[in-house]
């Protein structure tokens, strides 16, 4: 009698493994991927780096859609000129959040500097170049 029940309880064990398998690596991130405005530049936040870490963009305003794929972490973005004057500051993302982060008035020939000022995270690593042309 104990037989057929093991068999049974086998064949659900393996279902579940197949259902964790489907969702693969990354799956519970949620809101990277979907979401993006059109137009916009995605910007993917870890610990402790951007990705990418230089971007180009035009003159004028650029969108930037934040993903934090950290599981733990909260990121911003601070975007500062040569003077290290900040210019525009996103809003805190959480952990596997997005956001975007809408940032005007970038002058074309320049090159900006952004980074996360969260206590010790430039210093990590987390910060790049963004060239206006
Ligand atoms: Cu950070």
């Amino acid at each position: 009698m104990a037989y057929p029940m093991m068999l049974l309880r086998m064949f659900l064990l393996s279902l579940c493994l197949v259902a964790v398998a489907a969702c693969g690596p990354g799956g519970h991130h949620g809101g990277s991927g979907s979401g993006q405005p059109a137009g916009s530049t995605k910007l993917i936040l870890v610990d402790f780096k951007f990705q990418p870490r230089t971007i180009s963009a035009s003159a004028g305003t650029v969108v930037f859609f934040l993903v934090n794929d950290s599981n733990t972490t909260a990121h911003d973005m601070v975007i500062a000129d040569s003077t290290g004057t900040t210019i525009a500051k996103s809003s805190l993302v959480q952990p596997g959040n997005t956001d975007t982060f809408t940032v005007n008035n970038l002058k074309a020939g320049t090159s900006y500097v952004f980074y996360c000022d969260l206590p010790g995270h430039r210093a990590s690593g987390m910060e790049g170049t963004l060239t206006v042309s």
